[in-house]
């Protein structure tokens, strides 16, 4: 381990794509340090040491140094790259971002960000392969850039077009929370990857329900399980009887649908573990204890479908030891 001083106070540390610049913001320093990996392996072959801290060798400024981008702006944080040759730092107390030459260091294009920019991001711009085309500033404050809705203002992000010479700013929108970090990538590297539903024939789950003839309910000591199924737009069964006060119910939800984008929901009165979202083909359980004599209503809590408010169901919970038998609803054809 080595030590690359770098002035002053330094945050981030970003490596150029071909591996050999070191990048310091040095978030005081009046200048962007670059540092050269391949000076750093000589200087340390060669031991230019100008010092150590806590046993750790310094290496000498000079001996790694591969240059400074001379009045990039003040607070300079983080660094991203285009792939083309360019390097863009996020100054965090002039509110700007930088652009520079890797060949030369010297500063290319300014422009504001509102305000006090953190992190920065371009697609793939901490990669050996940058896909140079956007740069997203990540901002901590607005102060008077939006409307004031209340104690804490929003944060905000920005996007530029860094395919040109200048920077052109596209497009400006206030953030839920501070936007620290983004990574970004094709939409193409996904695409492909995403899961639609899950497939029902594979579904192995033991409480599954993959027709709703196989719904139904059991009872096993104090403990009831019910295999439920969800399709646009009910539950079944939606109509169950003979659960007793102190019964531990296992609700088993199977979503039927083998359509993307329409997952079900569950929620009975009285649960104190959440609720259950179900995508299409899979099955998902939760646990309801009911401690109360009554008729619980129970629903679907995702909008599926036209009549997402009729698809709901009941269970009536009898006294504890009740002759009321097990029973549920089964489909009518
Ligand atoms: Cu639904």
């Amino acid at each position: 381990v080595y030590y690359l001083p770098t002035p002053k106070s330094p945050h981030g540390v970003d490596v150029d794509p071909s591996g050999e610049l070191i990048v310091g913001g040095g978030k005081l320093a009046s200048v962007i340090p670059v540092h050269s990996f391949s000076k750093m392996i000589k200087a340390i072959e060669d031991k230019a040491f100008e010092g150590e801290v806590e046993g750790v060798p310094v290496l000498k400024y000079e001996a790694i140094v591969a240059g400074e981008v001379a009045d990039p702006g003040l607070g300079p944080l983080h660094t991203e790259f285009d792939g083309q040759g360019n390097a863009y730092t996020s100054m965090f107390l002039t509110s700007e971002i930088t652009k520079w030459s890797l060949t030369d260091f010297t500063v290319i294009d300014k422009v504001p960000t509102y305000y006090s920019i953190g992190h920065l991001s371009i697609p793939g711009g901490d990669t050996r392969k940058p896909w140079g085309k956007y740069v997203i500033a990540l901002n901590k404050i607005t102060k008077d850039r939006y409307l004031p809705t209340g104690p804490e203002l929003t944060q905000s992000a920005q996007l530029y077009d860094i395919t040109g010479e200048k920077m052109q700013l596209l497009l400006d929108f206030p953030t839920i929370g501070e936007p620290h970090y983004a990574q970004i990538i094709p939409a193409s590297m996904l695409v492909d990857k995403q899961i639609r539903t899950y497939d029902l024939a594979e579904n192995k789950d033991p409480y599954a329900a993959l027709s709703e003839a196989t719904s139904g309910v059991t009872r096993n000591g104090r403990v009831v399980h019910v295999k439920l199924t969800s399709i646009r737009s009910h539950f079944m069964p939606d109509n169950i009887e003979g659960v007793q006060v102190g019964d531990s119910v296992y609700f088993h939800v199977t979503n039927l649908e083998q359509d993307w984008d329409v997952p079900h929901g569950f929620a009975i009165t009285g649960l104190n573990n959440s609720e259950l979202l179900v995508m299409p083909g899979e099955t998902r359980t939760i646990l309801w204890l009911p401690d109360r004599v009554g008729v619980y209503p129970f629903y679907c809590t995702d909008f599926c479908s036209a009549l997402h408010q009729e698809m709901s169901g009941w269970v009536r919970v009898s006294p504890r030891g009740s002759s009321v038998a097990m029973w549920a609803n089964k489909p009518t054809k």
